[in-house]
């Protein structure tokens, strides 16, 4: 019985710290999947921020499933970027392996300031949802001026 249990925790705990890299089955699937999860997250965050800007009028409920959607989706592209997928077609500098810890700093910054413009976007506060907004994009930029070539 008790080696039953220690088998099954280990076998969780191998699938736990699976390397990413296999959840890929080719460097390019990976690349592919980084790319998505980015431009899905890109479009549901314009969403918002078309309506911090103005350019599109207020509508709480649409706000606030858009930051949901964005903090939702800024949780996936991480797992993506295993070793051995700087080449092919991607913008992702060496960096990202290179000072992976930074890399890791820059990608936790944009989940935490996205969970905040849910949570502003949840308050149906308009002001809030600009502020949270703006952090957010600054959280965006900051990792691609730093990860992503031009
Ligand atoms: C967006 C989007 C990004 C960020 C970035 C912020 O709407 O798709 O990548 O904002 O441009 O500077």
């Amino acid at each position: 019985m008790k080696t039953s249990i220690a088998l099954i925790l280990a076998a969780l705990a191998a699938a736990i710290a699976l390397p990413a890299s296999a959840q890929f089955a080719k460097p390019e699937d990976a690349v592919k999947y980084r790319k998505a999860s980015l431009t899905v997250m890109g479009a549901h965050f314009s969403r918002v921020g078309a309506m911090a800007s103005g350019r599109v009028p207020f509508d709480a409920k649409v706000a606030a499933e858009n930051a949901d959607l964005v903090a939702t989706l800024a949780k996936l592209p991480w797992a993506a970027f295993p070793e051995g997928t700087d080449k092919g077609d991607t913008r992702a500098k060496a960096e990202i392996w290179k000072d992976a810890d930074k890399f890791k700093e820059a990608a936790d910054r944009l989940q935490a300031e996205s969970v905040k413009l849910q949570a502003a976007a949840k308050s149906g506060n308009l002001d809030a949802i600009k502020t949270a907004f703006g952090a957010t994009g600054a959280s965006c930029k900051a990792c691609h001026d730093t990860f992503r070539k031009d």
